[in-house]
């Protein structure tokens, strides 16, 4: 089956639209973040099989876009849940690289306390609230969230990541009509990849687009271009408006595609579930290439500033992963610290 890609040919003016309300740096700013999250995503994937990494990895590469210009339209104190496809995410809200790298390293540091792995990432200072392993799990958590700062009248809105499965789970109904019902300060923000681990949508779900579905709760439901970071700021800046005006959820849904296989390093197209092809189409519209495309052809990137940026990113990496292999591993007499039940 061949996935249409549904902008396909915008290109260049997919971005031009946009770009009119940021400045050089911010935009900048946008690409240089989501090319971190793809250099730290590939150098975990090369170290991967060294067997350090004492997690199982889901890998974003190809869905830079969508966390970054989510995140984008965020304040710190506003809360992020989201899945187990969880770097992008947690990158992008501004959590701290080396604790994340403890954590898949199963060291004292990580950001769960070596308890989480790359599953169950959390930053709460920058309101990474959370993620779950549980397809659909952090939903209603998130939904829970929205209700207690709508009950104690506070100002930050709660988002929550979900894939194309998430909405098969008997929760995220649930969570939706709840959500609509008390009008929340929700968005939900579903990156749909076409595919829950090898099964395509279309062989789990009726031939209907998911804003249908979504929107079945009375709730807006919008689809934004996945592979472009600005109108997926955009977007999201507008569902942020709704929720903080008292104005109740949005379901944004993102067409993406993820490069990778749905766990672990490399590709798994020629394993027969997809066709090679179909991930050839979408990464020619690989959205950092076409974003540095348009910055490049605009004159606020060059090969030069690309090359400095690369070079600084590579230190920071490396300094990361570093820190991360020198780091204490848990001891046993810790192993039932947090544990609140026997
Ligand atoms: C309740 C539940 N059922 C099944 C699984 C196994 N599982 C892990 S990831 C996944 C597919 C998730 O697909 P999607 O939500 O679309 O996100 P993606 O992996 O495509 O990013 C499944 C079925 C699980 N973790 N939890």
């Amino acid at each position: 089956m061949t996935i249409r890609y549904p902008y396909t040919g915008e290109g260049a003016r997919g971005f031009d639209r946009f770009a009119q309300s940021h400045s050089g740096a911010k935009l900048l700013g946008l690409y240089r973040s989501m090319l971190r999250i793809r250099r730290i995503e590939e150098e975990i994937e090369r170290r991967y099989h060294q067997d350090q990494m004492k997690t199982p990895i889901h890998l974003v590469i190809g869905q830079e876009a969508t966390s970054v210009g989510c995140c984008a339209a965020l304040g710190e104190t506003d809360l992020l849940y989201s899945s187990h496809r969880t770097h992008g995410n947690y990158l992008a809200k501004g959590g701290d690289l080396k604790a994340m790298l403890c954590e898949m390293h199963c060291r004292i540091n990580g950001c769960a306390g070596s308890r989480g792995g790359s599953m169950h990432l959390i930053d709460k200072r920058v309101g990474m609230a959370g993620t779950s392993a549980i397809v659909g799990g952090a939903v209603p958590i998130a939904a829970g969230a929205a209700l207690a700062a709508q009950m104690k009248g506070e100002d930050h809105v709660v988002v929550v990541f979900l894939g194309d499965s998430t909405t098969e789970e008997g929760v995220a109904s649930e969570s939706l009509n709840f959500a609509a019902l008390k009008q929340l300060p929700l968005v939900f923000f579903c990156e749909n990849n076409f595919y829950s681990v090898q099964s395509p949508l279309a062989t789990r779900q009726p031939a209907r687009d998911l804003r249908t579905w979504a929107a079945s709760y009375a709730i807006p439901a919008v689809r934004v271009d996945g592979v472009n970071v600005l109108a997926v700021l955009e977007e999201t800046q507008t569902a942020v408006a709704r929720a903080r005006s008292g104005g109740g959820p949005t379901f944004i849904e993102a067409p993406v595609y993820r490069f990778r296989a749905h766990g672990g390093a490399g590709d798994d197209s020629r394993t027969g579930y997809r066709d090679v092809a179909e991930r050839e189409a979408w990464e020619r519209v690989d959205p950092l290439t076409l974003f540095s495309g348009f910055l490049m052809a605009g004159g606020m990137l060059d090969e030069r500033a690309t090359a400095v940026m690369e070079e600084a990113l590579a230190a920071e990496i490396a300094d990361a992963f570093e820190l991360a292999l020198a780091s204490p591993i848990p001891v046993e007499a810790d192993l039932y610290r947090h544990v609140y039940a026997d």
